[in-house]
């Protein structure tokens, strides 16, 4: 399943005769790849057959074959399950959690947050409006799903372009300067080694950077899922992805050196203690650096942008780019396993596996189909997670606590000020707090980890640190957003109304 979907290649788009805005791709053989090929369509694209040619051509050839065969792995993996004990596999993988109340808890988080998804989403859609026409996309409606500039809709900072709300000011957006300076993968791995070394973390042994794999092989098909391990033998720790030099990848490539920081941090565990407090935490660590790490002083401090504005017009534009990252990720990274749970459980039927995924996509997104789905199709397996059998519930926790570690560590660095604007580069204070919970690894409790991250403030997941990073966003968006309808209708969710 996961060969299937990582070599995946569909066909570029053939535009019919006379369409005005022409396809970006030129070559004609069928070997368009996700990374980097559908990644670059889907990113600098505003051609809307174009974009639906590549969200469905994508799903054919990665999600539907493998229906069968996930179907099959989903008996056989609850099988193994029922042996352990469990209920089911969704039951398994909330064991990390350890927690009687975790479901209630995800979904009261997401409550506490829907309103700022929903501001967020209405905004986002009178934009692409604007954009593609209201023949495309109703006022009051969901929004396709290929428009957002990302293969799953989850991140949208690929819209940053049409949604900036002063387009005037300097860019947030360092990908340019990047390719200016003909920044290479390497450059982008040491700069981010850098910022873990600033905070007194450790350094990347001499093997990571021997075994690692940071660009794309060109004799060679391999699943280009960025990911990092740990060899757990004390000295052989890697990466492995398939760099672009771009702002994205570069805040992927923190979110990787993370997990490393994690494995060595918890080295000196038993085998058994050599995980995170939870899963969440594990994501959470490498993001939580590049959320300073992405603040205009702090790019342009390491070169990567030239002018910043820093007015309440810059600061807007910096928040939401933030947000097109971080705030549409929410309901996505909530919804994959409420799928994957239901299906285990039995509460979904593999007969209707494909519209159920739909109805979650269209009640929690806000997004819909460009083309009609049906239950021969398996959209889900278009996602890497999916048939690579990765648990995601834990980027939806690590996107909430990311936000609690980065206001305790901008306070042990002595931030004064908004918490969009630290940056907590070079505090060893922030550092020793970050590596006190990794040493643990999964030795206590994740609360009790929670605990000493806060100074014992909470042993909570909370939705309060992220609503209080983009407070003044959701000022802004309200104002922006008085005349809109916030939310969405549709009777449909396999197709867009
Ligand atoms: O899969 C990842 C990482 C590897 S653990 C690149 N992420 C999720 C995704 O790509 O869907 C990071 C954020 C969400
Ligand atoms: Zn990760």
């Amino acid at each position: 399943m996961k060969n299937t979907y990582s070599t995946a290649k569909i066909c570029p788009y053939v535009p019919p005769e006379g369409e005005k805005e022409r396809s970006l791709v030129k070559q004609k053989d069928c070997n368009l790849t996700l990374e980097p090929d559908l990644y670059r369509i889907l990113t600098k694209s505003r051609n809307y057959n174009e974009l639906v040619h590549v969200w469905k051509s994508f799903r054919e050839a990665a999600g539907k074959p493998i229906r069968e065969k996930y179907l099959r792995f989903v008996d056989l993996s609850n099988e193994a399950a029922r042996l352990n004990g469990f209920s089911d596999t969704g039951d398994m993988w909330r064991e990390a959690y350890e927690s009687e109340t975790f479901e209630m808890d995800l979904e009261n988080l997401w409550q506490q947050l829907r309103p700022l998804y929903e501001h967020l989403h209405a905004y986002v859609r009178r934009r692409l409006i604007r954009e593609y026409g209201s023949d495309k996309i109703r006022e009051d409606g969901p929004i396709p799903a290929h428009l957002f500039g990302n293969m799953w809709a989850q991140s949208w900072v690929s819209l940053l372009d049409i949604t900036q709300p002063f387009p005037g000011k300097p860019s947030v957006d360092v990908t340019p300067v990047m390719e200016a300076k003909n920044l290479t993968a390497l450059e982008m791995f040491k700069m981010s080694e850098e910022f873990f070394t600033s905070l007194g973390l450790k350094e990347m042994p001499e093997e990571f950077w021997k075994r690692s794999l940071i660009e794309k092989p060109k004799d060679r098909e391999i699943i280009c899922h960025a990911s990092a391990w740990d060899f757990c033998n004390g000295k052989d720790y890697r990466i492995k992805q398939c760099t672009d030099i771009t702002m994205e990848d570069l805040i992927t490539v923190h979110h990787e050196m993370g997990h490393i920081q994690y494995f060595l941090q918890y080295a000196r565990q038993p085998n058994v203690f050599r995980e995170g407090a939870n899963p969440g935490f594990h994501e959470a660590i490498g993001d939580v650096l590049a959320l300073s790490v992405s603040t205009p002083k702090h790019l342009q401090s390491i070169g990567l942008l030239d002018e910043v504005a820093d007015d309440p017009e810059g600061d807007l534009n910096f928040l939401l780019r933030t947000a097109l990252d971080k705030v549409s990720f929410l309901p996505s990274g909530y919804l994959i396993d409420l799928w994957r749970w239901g299906l285990f459980s039995g509460d979904i039927k593999p007969e209707e596996m494909n519209t159920k995924w739909w109805d979650l996509r269209l009640k929690y997104q806000g997004i819909c189909p460009p083309v009609k789905r049906t239950d021969t199709d398996f959209d889900p397996g278009a996602k890497y997670h999916v048939p690579g059998n990765v648990p995601y519930i834990r980027y939806f926790v690590s996107f909430i606590v990311q936000f609690q570690f980065h206001k305790v560590l901008c306070d042990a660095a002595g931030h004064e000020g908004p918490l969009y604007k630290c940056d907590i580069y070079r505090s060893i204070e922030a550092g020793q707090i970050l590596s006190q919970v990794m040493e643990l690894g999964s030795s206590e409790h994740w609360s009790e980890a929670m605990k000493i991250m806060t100074g014992g403030a909470t042993n909570k997941m909370d939705a309060g640190p992220v609503l209080e990073y983009f407070a003044p966003l959701l000022d802004y968006l309200q104002e922006q957003n008085k005349n809109e309808f916030i939310g969405w209708k549709s009777n449909d969710s396999t197709i867009c109304p």
